[in-house]
């Protein structure tokens, strides 16, 4: 890859974002990495600042505002992205529809749905105009199938799906690659915030089977950015081996 390419990769702070950006890192590319907890920015900036070059963002992507102003404040040498990955995005509680809390509800909606549209709104005119770019949607096995009490979460997914479906057909014309990868079950903070901070019960999640690493979707996502540009992997499905679909996982 060219020592100059740039990735903007939202949700860098933890989880498939913090290991994409630091097997980017390892691979020569250069970053821009978004989140809100700033001294997880700085943290990574300064574990991997030797090996390229990052500037860090703090931006709530919920706040379509501040999502322009942070993206337009790039200075000059950070300003050209050639690869975005739409990453930021979580699930926020776990009940039935009729029970569900409508904080919740906005904060999936918000932040996976309408954060996701605001970054890319704020990135995608400039690779219109050169013609050239690539943006990673990390949707879901939710954005797939839809599973008990997944409801809106699922709903949020399958809008990513939507919307990385229509981003590849509005921006075919232009040139620019777009696709998205899609986990089932991954061992991150996902199900910490889920569950609002209950550690015991986001740690059952994961028990009892090889769940897949963070770090191995940032290998896919590699994978996929690192092929010749007449090469586009427009939906990629990736589970454990012990996960057959959202419900059916092999703990024997
Ligand atoms: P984590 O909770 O570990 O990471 C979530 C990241 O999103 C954090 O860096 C967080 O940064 C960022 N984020 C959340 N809310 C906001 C916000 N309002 N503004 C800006 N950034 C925000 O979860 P994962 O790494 O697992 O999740 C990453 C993506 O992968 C999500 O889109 C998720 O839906 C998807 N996914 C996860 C799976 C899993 O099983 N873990 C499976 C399939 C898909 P900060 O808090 O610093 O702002
Ligand atoms: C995260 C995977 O199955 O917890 O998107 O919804 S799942």
């Amino acid at each position: 890859m060219d020592t100059h390419t740039i990735a903007l990769i939202t949700g860098a702070t933890s989880g498939i974002g913090k290991a994409t950006a630091i097997r980017f890192a390892n691979e020569g590319i250069n970053l821009v990495l978004c989140g809100r907890r700033q001294d997880r920015l700085d943290a990574l900036k300064d574990s991997l600042g030797e090996r390229v070059t990052i500037y860090t963002l703090n931006f709530d992507i919920r706040d379509k505002d501040n999502v322009q102003t942070a993206i337009a404040s790039l200075p000059e040498a950070f300003s050209q992205i050639d690869i975005l990955i739409n990453n930021a995005g979580n699930a926020h509680g776990l009940d039935p529809i009729q029970t569900g809390s409508t904080d919740d509800w906005d904060a999936m909606l918000d932040i996976n749905v309408k954060g996701l549209l605001y970054v890319s709104k704020a990135i995608i005119p400039q690779m219109t105009a050169r013609k050239s770019g690539h943006i990673i949607n990390i949707g879901s096995t939710a954005g797939k199938e839809v599973y008990p009490n997944g409801n809106v979460y699922c709903a949020s997914k399958h809008a990513v799906d939507a919307i990385n479906q229509g981003m590849r057909i509005d921006l075919n014309k232009h040139n620019i690659r777009v696709g998205a990868v899609n986990p089932g079950m991954v061992h991150t903070e996902f199900s910490e915030v889920r569950f609002k901070g209950d550690t015991e019960r986001a740690d059952k999640v994961y028990q009892g089977f090889d769940v897949l690493k963070p770090e191995d979707i940032a290998d896919i996502i590699h994978f996929v950015v690192s092929r010749p540009y007449h090469v586009n992997i427009a939906d990629l499905v990736v589970m454990s081996t012990a996960q057959a679909s959202s419900t059916i996982i092999n703990k024997s």
